[in-house]
């Protein structure tokens, strides 16, 4: 089976204002990540994806752009990007840029001139609407709290923002504002870069209410806000947009797209996904993450093993003929995966290797967070002048407004928040953890003399080399990336169970989610298994002919032998 670059590759997310300083400010910039190009070399990743490296105010750190044609100034110049570009690519890693088109800052030329003029070219660049009754035009709740309208004063009209206020949604049914992102996107794709990860791609077209009966105009019960969710995600127009974007960019260039989508399952992306015609090449969604969760993000309840296999198997059964699929376990919006889904306290060395073992075993393109491959984990926060996202303080203030006790929000801010992920980069046990020479922009995490990656740069049985490790595999065991994936015991709690397999190879994968130890193989097969790699048991100490039990947060993998 011939497989696409991207089908095969190990992606690397940065965040660059967290990764590595190169000129004492504090925030993370271009010249940082050049400086870090061997480091990635050596992790032996094939594509890196950069989180928003365009001018921006940073109300929501870069995901609010306000030229995207320029550098985000803390970031660095074009000739740094460009630097930065052959860097990557001449050690045959690919760039991935995230572009944010849902939605642009309020400081970009376009809202400023749609503000300023109505009738002029840029007039119906936005959602503009006058409000009904001194009112927005309907309930719609915004995904980082509050109104999904905001008044301005200047235009004497409501304007549309799911995300933040400073972050009005782009009207995609306007052709001019489709036309300038193509642009934009060809502007990209011609100076090199290898694609793109698409910011909440899915929002594109918003499906309003027409009348004043539907419950979105009215508000819940008491006239509350409602979630906006289900009449913008997947909207009437996204497959038409998609396509004119695959055929006036995407067409045109050896590149990748993946998308973001939110409130996205499995029978929406084969829409996205598969078949010959398809818009997109691979989406992030974000079932898996939220299973440990009820509502929302902020009222966690207790992982579940069964449901996170669930929605894996599905997933892969959907996609599997004509598509393809992607993995992430962390990422800057989420916590730290060894927090979540292992036990950072009681087994930290083992839980972080055995969510590699299985990221990188599972079937599709896994994504790599930044410092996951080291271990990092959720910050404490201690005084709510830390927290440096938006999403994260307007809960908190929310929270506190309502009575509730600060060091409690606090707690749950840092099992939730975003902040966790975006902790600068511990490098090195030296000031700073060797990211800044400066004052970090946002907290560090005080761990960061026993968790960094020169003290496990070349060290047998550290997190990273076991990375490493597992990254190689993928190569030396293409079944890894075009193998079938079939799962054995669904139901049970405890264990993820798997095969890999294509014409050539079978491998078996066990994975423990648990801090007990499972049995599952009878040595009777032992002959018909060859041990290849555990996170526990070296080649040596795992016995002939016998099976021992899995350790807790074991991860093992066989190969099946005489086929
Ligand atoms: O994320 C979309 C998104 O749905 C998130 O806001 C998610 O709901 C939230 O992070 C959960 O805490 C993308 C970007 O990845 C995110 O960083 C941006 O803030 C957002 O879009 C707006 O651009
Ligand atoms: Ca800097």
């Amino acid at each position: 089976m011939s497989l696409d670059w991207w089908q095969e590759a190990t992606a690397y997310q940065i965040y660059p204002r967290s990764f590595q300083d190169s000129n004492g400010d504090g925030i993370g910039d271009i010249r940082g990540i050049i400086s870090r190009v061997d480091y990635l070399d050596y992790l032996g990743i094939d594509m890196v994806w950069l989180s928003p490296i365009f001018a921006s105010p940073n109300a929501d750190y870069g995901y609010d752009v306000s030229n995207y044609r320029k550098i985000m100034s803390e970031f660095g110049t074009m000739e740094d990007f460009e630097e930065l570009r052959d860097e990557l690519h001449s050690r045959d890693i690919r760039l991935i840029l995230d572009m944010v088109v849902n939605h642009t800052s309020s400081e970009h030329e376009w809202f400023k001139k749609s503000r300023e003029d109505p009738d002029g070219p840029y007039g119906d660049f936005y959602h503009w609407h006058p409000g009904k009754n001194n009112e927005p035009p309907n309930k719609w709740g915004a995904f980082f709290g509050g109104a999904a309208w905001e008044w301005d004063e200047k235009r004497q009209e409501y304007y549309l923002h799911l995300f933040h206020p400073a972050q009005p949604d782009l009207n995609w049914s306007n052709f001019k504002v489709r036309e300038n992102v193509y642009d934009i996107m060809n502007f990209w794709l011609e100076k090199g870069v290898d694609g793109f990860r698409l910011d909440v791609i899915n929002l594109l077209s918003k499906n309003f209410p027409e009348t004043g009966t539907d419950s979105a105009d009215n508000g819940g019960a008491n006239g509350e806000l409602v979630d906006c969710t289900p009449f913008v995600a997947n909207g009437p127009r996204l497959q038409e947009y998609l396509a004119e974007m695959k055929s006036e960019v995407f067409d045109n260039f050896d590149m990748v797209a993946i998308g973001e989508v939110i409130a996205t399952d499995d029978r929406e992306a084969k829409k996205l996904v598969t078949g010959s015609e398809a818009p997109l090449d691979m989406l992030l969604h974000f079932e898996h993450v939220k299973l440990d969760q009820n509502e929302n993000k902020w009222q966690p309840r207790s992982f579940s093993l069964v449901e996170f296999k669930e929605v894996i198997d599905r997933w892969y059964r959907s996609l599997y003929k004509g598509g393809w699929n992607a993995y992430y376990l962390t990422s800057h919006d989420q916590p730290r995966a060894v927090n979540r889904f292992g036990d950072a306290e009681n087994f930290w060395y083992r839980s972080a290797t055995m969510l590699a073992a299985m990221l990188l075993t599972l079937p599709g393109t896994p994504f790599i967070y930044q410092g996951d491959e080291i271990g990092m984990t959720n910050l404490d926060f201690t005084d709510p002048a830390e927290i440096k996202d938006i999403e994260a303080i307007n809960f908190y203030e929310k929270m506190i407004s309502q009575g509730h006790n600060p060091e409690d929000i606090l707690q749950l801010i840092g099992q939730r928040s975003r902040d966790n992920s975006r902790s600068p980069m511990q490098w090195n046990d030296s000031n700073n953890a060797g990211f800044t020479d400066g004052e970090p922009w946002i907290k560090l995490n005080d761990n960061y003399e026993q968790v960094n990656a020169a003290q496990q740069r070349n060290v047998r049985g550290s997190i990273l080399e076991f990375y490493r490790r597992l990254i190689r595999l993928r190569d030396e065991y293409s079944v890894l990336k075009d193998g079938f994936f079939l799962q054995s015991i669904a139901e049970d709690e405890d264990l993820f169970v798997y095969w890999r397999r294509n014409s050539e190879t079978t491998l078996l994968i066990l994975i423990n989610f648990s801090a007990e130890e499972q049995e599952f193989l009878h040595d009777e097969f032992s002959h018909n298994l060859e041990f290849i790699v555990s996170n526990v048991l070296s080649n040596k100490e795992h016995p002939r002919q016998k099976f021992p039990a899995l350790n807790p947060y074991e991860a093992r993998i066989y190969k099946q032998l005489g086929r």
